[in-house]
């Protein structure tokens, strides 16, 4: 037997492994982490628990953005999230899902999401 995927890992063929832009190795689809629901809201997936991923997402501007923030038995403290230019913070259920509602974004805006030390960070491109 050649090849195969060894203990499940996902190896990102090219760009950075950080960004929501990456190639899925086996089936070469691109992952995002962006979906549009049916009332044209722009939601974006980031997973907390030991930092942040995606710490990079490329959105796009104009449109009504919900930050959908999962936890899954998340103790470490990118469980408390801060958004220091929306005066904004909460702290995250150990598991669950927290919408976070973002007004639409002029072209150009980069909004930093910070855990509660600032040691974790991520980061939403609105283009
Ligand atoms: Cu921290």
């Amino acid at each position: 037997m050649a090849g195969g995927i060894i203990g499940g890992a996902i190896i990102f063929t090219s760009g950075n492994p950080a960004t929501n832009n990456a190639a899925n190795a086996v089936t070469g689809e691109s992952i995002s982490n962006i979906n549009i629901d049916a009332t044209g809201n722009q939601i974006i997936e980031i997973s907390a628990k030991g930092g942040y991923s995606p710490r990079e997402t490329l959105a796009k501007a104009g449109v009504p953005t919900v930050i959908k923030i999962r936890t899954n038995n998340t103790f470490d403290c990118s469980s408390i999230i801060r958004i220091p230019s929306m005066n904004y913070q909460t702290a995250l259920p150990t598991t669950g899902e927290t919408s976070i509602n973002i007004p639409p974004q002029q072209k150009g805006t980069v909004l930093n999401a910070f855990c509660g030390m600032g040691m974790y960070r991520f980061e939403i491109r609105f283009d």
